[in-house]
Order: structure tokens, then C-alpha cells, then sequence
């Protein structure tokens, strides 16, 4: 018999040598990788930094467990601590946003609204949401999402003049098509949204009203944002964006009622096994924002958010809505005769990463767009503060104004804005992670 056949099958150091010394391909990606969140400014609006503690939940040895189900309703056996987590992530969660009902299985804020379409819906219902070029977002019925596919989708927008959305018109689209399930929020709409008036809105045509809130949760649960949990029937959240948690979704209503529904359309209805690694790291996140420094946190967000708006307005940037009243900023870049592809990565080059972004009436593609969405909640984490986010501001405006130029230029603008960048960063530094 060979070695292979008669040996164990742990080979040596399988439980003891380090991740540099068994692979150093992913441990220098993942350091170089460390580097760069260390080094630059972190702009992109779904980004966060998580806690050491996040780190070391989703590190830790829960990930090797599989269940199915919920705490006490198994479908495996050894699942006692499992379930101790699990119930701690949910009973968090419904005390952090005064619900009745939380679930905290969904891989993903995408999966949570899956969930919920599965729960309400059947193939072909209406569903009337916010279009994706006003700031909707995919898994609320883009044609590219398999919620635009096999449901029928009538969307709203927001007003051409001022960005905002329009709520009349909502109620007159509301009556006009009696849609099953009507959706506020999105992932660039910057502005607070009535949710009372949705639920009135809702109420007119006996629909269900589903508020994703994953671009604002964390201002909710720091009391610096009005919640829809109220209003809406379900809301539904990433824990990732300014809650500063693991990836992950969660959903949320006030009748528990509905929980039936809702659990059996996440699981067995779009998911199978609990990421149970991931719950711990949300039951850790959950347990951080219920404490009273995250409320200092999230009023910070939010007072950041606005001085990098002042200060770009300061600056003739063009901003959707003139200013924010969430952790994230939509640029309009059509007045600097730029795409947000090439302001993107001009920034990037600089030191500075967000993404391009539709803005309303956008007449190019996705790929290239005439915008850019910034978010403040990576920055507020490692300590800026507004005097930080008006250098930033004024950072951001110095690479846009020298963009259109090109040329040599433009590389020396980015060069010195990346050492500006490196430097404030020095300032300010982060954890170097277990990894
Ligand atoms: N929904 C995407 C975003 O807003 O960036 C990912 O979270």
C-alpha cells in the first residue's frame, strides 16, 4: 500500500501551522489587502470596518457546524451552542429595533427581499418599487434580478427637478396598478424617506409595504434616522453597511404573525444551512450597536456625510438632492463633463475608493454612468471627524477638477492627493487583522 493510502488524514500542522505557512498566495493577497484598507480612504457606501471582535467571531470554530432550522426546531443534532447564538443575534436584533420579529439567516440583504417576495408573492403579482436608476436596487425587480423576471415590476422614480421622490405619483401608481407588494428604499437614494406615508400609501391599495432600510440601519438602531419599523410590515436590512457588522441580511416586522411566513420562505424557501459563523459575527455587531457609544458613532455618520456634502458643494460639486440625510452622497458629475468611470478610478489612483453610480435621468450604461456614490461610514469608524471629512472634500473636488485635463496633470494631481491621503490615514490607523 502507498503512503497516501495507509497515512492520516490530517497531514501535519493541519491544526497548528499558520495560513502564511501553508498558503502564501492567499496570505499575501489577504495582507496586501490589509494594506490597502490601512492606506487608503475607504468611500464606497456598502464598506465598513468591522470590530476585532467581528473578526474573531467570524474566525472561530463555529464555522464548522452544519444546522438547518432555527434555535430548538433543528435538523441536526449538536446544535446546543448554535442555538445559544442564534437566539442572542435575534433577541438583539428585535430589542435593537424594537421588532417583534427578527430573522437573522439571510446570506445577504438580496436573499432577505427574496425572501420576503416568496413569503407575500406568487410568480407574476405586481410589485411597485423604486426604479434602479433613482436608487433603487436590484433585488427590488430589476429586469437583470430574478425578481424582474418572474414578477410583474411597475416602478416609481424621483422628481427630475429635485431628486426626491414624488409621492403622489407613488399613490397614483399605487391605484393605477394595485401592486401585491409596494418597496421603499434602495441603495442610492440619500434622502430620508416618509414611511408613514408610504404605509398610507400601502393602506389605500391593500399592499403589503416592504422598507429596506440596508443603507440607513445603522442610523436607525443610533437613533440619528427615523425607522420604518413601524410603518412598514416587513423591513429588511444588510448588517454590513453603517450597522458595521459581518455580510449578512436581516429581516424584520412588528407581527409575530408573520414569522411563520417569513422563516419557512428563508429557510427551507430560498436557503439551506445556517452560515452559523456569520450569526455569531451579527449577534456581535447586533450586541456593539445596542451599546451607548454607537449612538455617538451614528450621529457622527451623519454629521460626516454632511460636511463632505457642504463641502463639495462648496467646491460647484453637483450633489442629487443638494445634500443627505443618510451615511451616503450622490454625485452628479454631468456639470464636469466626466463619466463616473473615469472619476472613479481617477480617485481610486489617488488613494480614495467609491464606486460610479446612475443618477437620475442617467443616459449612460451601468458600466460607465454619470455619477459617483460616496459613503462616510469606513471613515467615521477609524476615527474621522468633520474637520477630516472637509479635507476630504476638498481632497475629492481637487482630483475632479483636474480630471478632465488628463495627461500628466492629472497624474500629478493624484499623486499628491495620494500622499495626502496616506497621510491622514497614518492618523488615523486600523487594526492589523488575524489572519
Ligand atoms: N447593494 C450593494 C451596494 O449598495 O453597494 C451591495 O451592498
Amino acid at each position: 500500500m502507498s503512503t497516501q493510502e495507509t497515512g492520516t488524514a490530517t497531514h501535519d500542522g493541519y491544526f497548528t501551522k499558520t495560513l502564511g505557512e501553508t498558503d502564501p498566495e492567499i496570505h499575501t493577497a489577504l495582507m496586501a489587502e490589509e494594506d490597502r484598507q490601512r492606506d487608503g480612504i475607504e468611500l464606497i457606501a456598502s464598506e465598513n470596518i468591522v470590530s476585532r471582535a467581528t473578526l474573531e467571531a467570524v474566525g472561530s470554530a463555529i464555522v464548522n457546524k452544519t444546522v438547518e432550522g432555527y434555535p430548538g426546531k433543528r435538523y441536526y443534532g449538536g446544535a446546543v451552542h448554535a442555538d445559544v447564538i442564534e437566539q442572542l443575534a435575534i433577541d438583539r436584533a428585535k430589542q435593537l429595533f424594537g421588532a417583534a420579529y427578527a430573522n437573522v439567516q439571510p446570506h445577504s440583504g438580496s436573499q432577505a427581499n427574496l425572501a420576503v417576495f416568496l413569503a407575500f408573492l406568487k410568480p407574476g403579482d405586481t410589485v411597485l418599487s423604486m426604479d434602479l436608476s433613482a436608487g433603487g436596487h436590484l433585488s427590488h425587480g430589476s429586469s437583470a434580478n430574478l425578481t424582474g423576471k418572474w414578477f410583474n415590476i411597475v416602478h416609481y422614480g424621483v422628481s427630475e427637478v429635485d431628486g426626491l421622490i414624488d409621492y403622489d405619483d407613488v399613490l397614483r401608481l399605487a391605484h393605477e396598478h394595485r401592486p401585491k407588494l409596494i418597496i421603499c428604499g434602495g441603495s442610492a437614494y440619500p434622502r430620508a424617506i416618509d414611511f408613514a406615508r408610504f404605509r398610507a400609501i400601502a393602506d389605500a391599495t391593500d399592499s403589503i409595504l416592504l422598507a429596506d432600510m440596508a443603507h440607513f440601519a445603522g442610523l436607525v438602531a443610533g437613533g440619528a434616522h427615523p425607522s420604518p419599523v413601524p410603518h412598514a410590515h416587513v423591513s429588511t436590512a444588510t448588517t454590513y453597511k453603517n450597522l458595521r457588522g459581518v455580510r449578512g441580511g436581516i429581516i424584520l416586522a412588528q407581527d409575530v404573525s408573520l414569522e411563520r411566513k417569513l422563516n419557512s420562505a428563508v429557510f427551507p424557501g430560498v436557503q439551506g444551512s445556517v452560515i452559523l459563523n456569520a450569526i455569531a459575527a451579527k449577534a456581535v455587531c447586533l450586541g456593539e450597536a445596542l451599546r451607548p457609544e454607537f449612538k455617538t458613532y451614528a450621529h457622527a455618520v451623519l454629521n460626516n456625510a454632511r460636511m463632505l456634502a457642504a463641502t463639495l458643494v462648496e467646491r460647484g460639486v453637483d450633489i442629487v438632492t443638494g445634500g443627505t440625510d443618510t451615511p451616503l452622497l450622490l454625485i452628479d458629475l454631468r456639470g464636469k463633463n466626466l463619466t463616473g468611470a473615469e472619476a472613479a478610478e481617477s480617485l481610486e489612483r489617488a488613494g480614495l475608493t467609491s464606486n460610479k453610480n446612475g443618477i437620475p435621468g442617467d443616459t449612460q450604461p451601468p458600466t460607465i454612468t454619470s455619477g459617483l456614490r460616496f459613503g462616510v461610514s469606513a471613515g467615521t469608524t477609524r476615527g474621522f471627524g468633520q474637520q477630516e471629512f472637509e479635507i476630504i472634500g476638498n481632497l475629492i473636488a481637487n482630483v475632479l477638477d483636474a480630471a478632465p485635463s488628463g495627461g500628466t496633470d492629472l497624474t500629478s494631481i493624484e499623486h499628491t492627493t495620494q500622499a495626502q491621503v496616506k497621510q491622514l490615514c497614518e492618523r488615523f490607523p486600523i487594526y492589523r487583522a488575524p489572519v
